[in-house]
């Protein structure tokens, strides 16, 4: 899969796509990740990308031209890619939406700064706009690195044979259980005793459980989507009468 980052600001991307498992899907050509400066597509003698809202107001607009021919550009390689506007203004980004996305073989992800980019460019241009979050960044290439961590993680071999994306939270719709490696004891806190008990199903039971608290205490929005089994409903019933019994819980 490739993902061509029309920025300001390539050198934000070089460190992070270096490092672990997404620099070894780019090492082992899993991915291709390819930063393209939109000032290279600016025609004037000053390289000039950005402008003076019409109407006026605070801050300056992304001008559409060299925006139009840097996707121009990777289009002239690839017409069926995919064009992505990072902006708060899109649509919430979550797992389903990355899945989605991961289907597709080539995406151009545009980074904006926050002011805005002329409107002409997603009128022309652009195929879908994506937010990560209700908050603002400064522009979109966080947003762009968390897109792509996200998509790629979905890809095969990018995790490895010994993990699939499949077993992770939010992918059913449930936070994960604690985990718990050594010393047995730290300052008086201990590992749950059914963790050492060598019992795989009373093990799975017990994280199952823990799982399902979590998710009760801290994002009860997700257990409406999560398909729970007979089982987790008798689970779920045990964690209400011990909630009423001694207000237990994770502390979350
Ligand atoms: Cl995609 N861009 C900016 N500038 N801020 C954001 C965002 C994107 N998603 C959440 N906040």
């Amino acid at each position: 899969m490739r993902f061509d980052i029309l920025t300001l600001f390539p050198d934000m991307f070089s460190s992070p796509f270096r490092e672990s498992i997404i620099g070894r899907a780019i090492e082992k050509g899993l991915i291709e990740v390819r930063t393209i400066n939109i000032r290279d597509f600016a025609l004037d003698k000053h390289r000039v990308v950005d402008d003076t809202p019409y109407g006026g107001g605070q801050g300056m607009v992304m001008k559409v031209e060299p925006i139009a021919r840097a996707i121009e550009w990777v289009k002239s390689q690839n017409p069926s890619a995919w064009t992505v506007h990072l902006t708060p203004q899109g649509k919430p980004f979550n797992q389903e939406l990355a899945s989605s996305l991961s289907s597709r073989p080539h995406l151009i992800l545009l980074c904006g700064r926050y002011e805005g980019v002329d409107e002409r460019v997603r009128e022309l241009f652009v195929d879908e706009e994506i937010s990560i979050g209700d908050y603002v960044l400064t522009g979109g290439e966080l947003a762009a690195m968390v897109l792509i961590d996200v998509v790629a993680r979905l890809l095969p071999g990018v995790l490895g044979s010994d993990r699939s994306a499949a077993e992770d939270s939010f992918f059913n719709s449930l936070l994960e259980y604690p985990q718990y490696t050594r010393p047995l004891d730290f300052r008086g806190k201990c590992v749950p005793e059914v963790l050492l008990s060598g019992n795989h199903a009373a093990i799975a039971l017990w994280r199952r459980k823990e799982a399902l608290r979590r998710t009760l205490t801290r994002r009860p929005d997700l257990l409406a989507r999560a398909n729970l089994s007979e089982e987790d409903r008798r689970l779920m019933e045990e964690i209400l009468q011990e909630r009423e019994t001694d207000k237990g819980g994770d502390g979350a």
